[in-house]
């Protein structure tokens, strides 16, 4: 088995101890971090269909998100670049009923790599609270809302319309998460939709430039 395999395999089994160091021997060997991100990706929708199919539990899924999260520490450095905290503040969280936090880690690093200041408000985030920090922190430019349930689309439909109804103005609002579409994002009145951590930071770019022209 190939070692970037291996690190597949391994995250699959959550074996938290074992992913970073081997993350760390596939990268000296010269894999790109984003492949080896792929990689890992690929191991949770392994780990959501085992889930799906009764042959695994909650606690082997947390494990495998555990052990992802391991390996993508040690790829942080080497998939973002040098943020330069120009484009304003960008405030993020994982709607309220939801704890899945990978995905959302994702966006946050890659939006930080291009220049924003991210204020990350964790899991479970109410709509009060998205509100009340854009409140409460300088320059806030992009509102970012992860949602990964399809029970949890409703909050984040809840959260859009709080942030657009509120007399808080000057910033735009990205949604995303597996559930999500870009049809979803444009019915509930989100600004922008992005399937991955990549395109959003492109995307959050965008929204922020429309500001600027505004
Ligand atoms: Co959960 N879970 N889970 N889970 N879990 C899913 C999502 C599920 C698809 C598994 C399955 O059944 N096949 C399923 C949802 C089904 C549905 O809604 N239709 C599910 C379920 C049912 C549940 C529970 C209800 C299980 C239970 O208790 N019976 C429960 C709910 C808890 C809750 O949130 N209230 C639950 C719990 C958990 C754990 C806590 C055990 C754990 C999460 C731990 C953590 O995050 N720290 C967990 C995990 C690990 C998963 C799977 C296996 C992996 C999720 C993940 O991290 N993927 C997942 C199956 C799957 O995804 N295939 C599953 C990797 C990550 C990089 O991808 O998060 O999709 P993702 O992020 C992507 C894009 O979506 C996008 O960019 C990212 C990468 O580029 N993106 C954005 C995400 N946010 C974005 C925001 C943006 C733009 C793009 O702009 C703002």
């Amino acid at each position: 088995m190939s070692k970037i395999q291996e690190v597949k395999v391994n995250v699959e089994e959550g074996k938290t101890k074992i992913v970073p160091s081997l993350v760390q021997e596939v990268l000296d060997e010269g894999e790109k971090a984003e492949d080896i991100l792929e990689v890992m990706i690929k191991a949770m929708n392994v780990v959501g269909d085992r889930f799906s199919a009764g042959e695994i539990f909650v606690p082997e899924m947390l494990l495998a998100a555990k052990a992802m999260a391991s390996g993508v520490e040690i790829l942080k450095p080497h998939l973002t670049g040098e943020g330069s905290s120009s484009l304003g503040t960008c405030i993020i969280g994982t709607v309220l009923g939801d704890l899945h936090d990978i995905g959302k880690n994702l966006v946050a690093m890659m939006i930080e790599s291009v220049g924003f200041n991210v204020i990350d408000l964790g899991v479970d985030v109410p709509k009060e609270k998205f509100i009340d920090a854009v409140k409460e922190n300088d320059d806030v430019k992009l509102v970012a809302c992860s949602a990964l349930l399809t029970t949890t689309m409703p909050a984040l439909k809840e959260t859009v319309k709080a942030l657009k109804e509120s007399d808080l103005t000057g910033f735009k609002v990205i949604v995303g998460g597996a559930p999500i579409t870009n049809e979803f994002a444009m019915e509930i009145g989100a600004d922008g939709y992005s399937s991955d951590a990549g395109s959003a930071a492109t995307k959050a770019k965008e929204l922020v430039k429309e500001l600027a022209i505004a």
